[in-house]
């Protein structure tokens, strides 16, 4: 059979399986608002929408989230790819930088949740984090404004409203690899805009947000334990060669075997190589 057949098949058959091997996406299991107060009051955990930045009075926000990958991604298999989606819905600045840092403590997300558009928070409730407190009224961060790694896991310039994503190739890789394997605590992730300035505050929407496809998603790729069982059904048949071209087909990270950058046809030959080898 000849490639482009091959390709042709991966096209019609990509969407029914494009959920069985090697890409997953999850939402995020809590997220929250870290707003700047010297007695840790305010919070956002049950809100539509979490901050970063600095605001006009001018006070710091940052944005608490985390994802339960354990239970999203198969044990075992390399972690490829990683790429955050968030909606920004509300702005005032223009581009500014949000970093992305891996947090190092434990924190909640309680029953607060502001009104109107959610910029001065809410009082905060049992479990919600704080600028103070990891778990209010109960727990406290090492260092106010959250316990992160300094070296930021990744970078994006988020300018106006729309979807930005951070990733796929970046330390969210390594991050993610490590929570899986379960050799490091998931805490999730801290967005953190330009706190250099006054004003650069963006508003992002949350896990409950009304607004399905608004709400975080982290986008997941991997390679199998067997390359071969690309479905990881224990099987080594023609399913895996059409499993595997459906991320072939879609240029996924996934699909990326000499993890070169992009997906081509070497990608397929190492693919089919495994294949006929078997596991
Ligand atoms: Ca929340
Ligand atoms: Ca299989
Ligand atoms: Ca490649």
């Amino acid at each position: 059979m000849r490639l482009n057949q091959l390709s042709a098949i991966a096209a019609t058959a990509g969407l029914a399986i494009s959920a069985s091997a090697g890409v997953v996406r999850i939402g995020a299991s809590h997220d929250n608002t870290l707003y700047e107060t010297s007695d840790g009051s305010l919070s956002n955990g049950a809100g539509q929408h979490c901050f970063v930045g600095v605001t006009g009075q001018p006070k710091a926000r940052r944005a608490l989230i985390a994802f339960d990958i354990q239970s999203a991604v198969p044990p075992g298999v390399q972690i490829v790819g990683v790429t955050l989606t968030m909606h920004m819905s509300k702005t005032v600045a223009g581009p500014t930088e949000v970093t992305l840092h891996r947090v190092t403590n434990h924190w909640g997300e309680g029953a607060s949740d502001a009104d109107d558009a959610e910029g001065s928070g809410a009082p905060a409730q049992p479990n919600d984090a704080t600028w103070i407190h990891t778990e209010h009224d109960t727990y406290y961060w090492n260092q106010r404004g959250g316990d992160f790694d300094p070296t930021p896991s990744n970078v994006s310039i988020v300018d106006g409203v729309g979807d930005y994503s951070w990733g796929p190739w970046s330390g969210m890789i390594p991050d993610a690899q490590a929570w899986l394997d379960g050799t490091s605590a998931n805490n999730g992730w801290i967005l953190i805009g330009d706190e250099s300035i006054d004003s650069t505050a963006k508003r992002f929407d949350t896990r409950e947000n009304p607004e399905p496809a608004n709400r975080p998603v982290l986008r997941i790729d991997y390679f199998p334990p067997c390359i071969a069982d690309w479905d990881m059904d224990g099987l080594v048949n023609t399913r895996d060669v059409l499993a595997y071209l459906g991320e072939w087909a879609a240029a996924s990270n996934s699909a990326d075997l000499d993890q070169s950058g992009n997906v081509n046809t070497y990608d397929l030959l190492i693919f089919l190589n495994y294949w006929t080898s078997g596991c």
